[in-house]
């Protein structure tokens, strides 16, 4: 579903929730009465579950602690999974309870990732991928980030079968904004999401994308492989 549809459709269903409300607020129910839950009331709760709108897959936000990180501990095991949703109020819903990147300590990783995939190089869907990466001066990510969960989640990447998820990474100097794909061997589809990513946040600096191999093999020495 594109952006626009998705915002569209929770203002319809905001909408439909008010004529709700508002004929509900039309019984006449004296005060003090005690209202019993009805068929009505059964039928109202259930056309809201009905119209929730799925995802084309369900997703999870994971979150790695700055407090909890230590260098003697091993990567990732202050990695936690937060919350899994897989339809577009539910994303609203999540979204708009965890803080964005600018309000995020310095150190934190704020991840969103398909369900059941880890953002862990050693996770088997992403063993043999790769990340594109983009950064941004302080405070200054968090409509990038929105407008990355909502390409992902919203299935606009022509090669939406190679995306596993996206972490923004609050560090000292500013934060980062890496998109993670499965097969960092396949350069057509790689280049394509990069380009793609490019326009959707209408970014106009230059993007790298590094293989995960190497990023183990070499740390930050690791070279860019693609550039778009
Ligand atoms: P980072 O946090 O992605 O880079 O990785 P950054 O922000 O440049 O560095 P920071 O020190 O400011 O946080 C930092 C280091 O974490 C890497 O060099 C790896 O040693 C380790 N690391 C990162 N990731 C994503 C992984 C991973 O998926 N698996 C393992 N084993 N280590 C990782």
């Amino acid at each position: 579903m594109a952006t626009a549809e998705m915002e569209k459709t929770t203002t319809f269903d905001e909408a439909e929730k008010v004529k709700l409300n508002a004929n509900e607020a039309d019984d006449e129910v004296e005060e003090g009465e005690i209202v019993e839950e009805t068929d009505d009331t059964t039928s109202y709760l259930s056309k809201e579950i009905a119209t929730k709108h799925p995802l084309e897959h369900s997703w999870t936000f994971w979150f790695d602690n700055p407090v909890e990180k230590s260098k003697q501990d091993a990567w990732g095991s202050s990695l936690r999974n937060v919350y899994t949703f897989s339809t577009v109020e539910d994303f609203w819903g999540a979204y708009n309870n965890i803080h964005h990147p600018s309000k995020l300590v310095v150190g934190a990783d704020l991840h969103c990732f398909k369900h059941k995939i880890e953002p862990k190089w050693e996770d088997p869907v992403c063993a043999n991928g790769g990340t594109w990466k983009m950064s941004f001066s302080k405070g200054k990510s968090d409509t990038s980030w929105l407008y990355t969960l909502l390409a992902m989640i919203g299935h606009q990447f022509d090669h939406e079968d190679e995306i596993c998820g996206a972490v923004v990474s609050v560090r000292g100097k500013g934060e980062k904004i890496s998109l993670w794909t499965k097969n960092a061997a396949n350069e057509t589809a790689q280049v394509s999401i990069g380009k793609q990513w490019k326009q959707f946040l209408d970014y106009s600096g230059s993007v790298g994308f590094i293989f995960h191999d190497d990023a183990k093999r070499l740390d930050r020495n690791a070279k860019n492989r693609y550039t778009v």
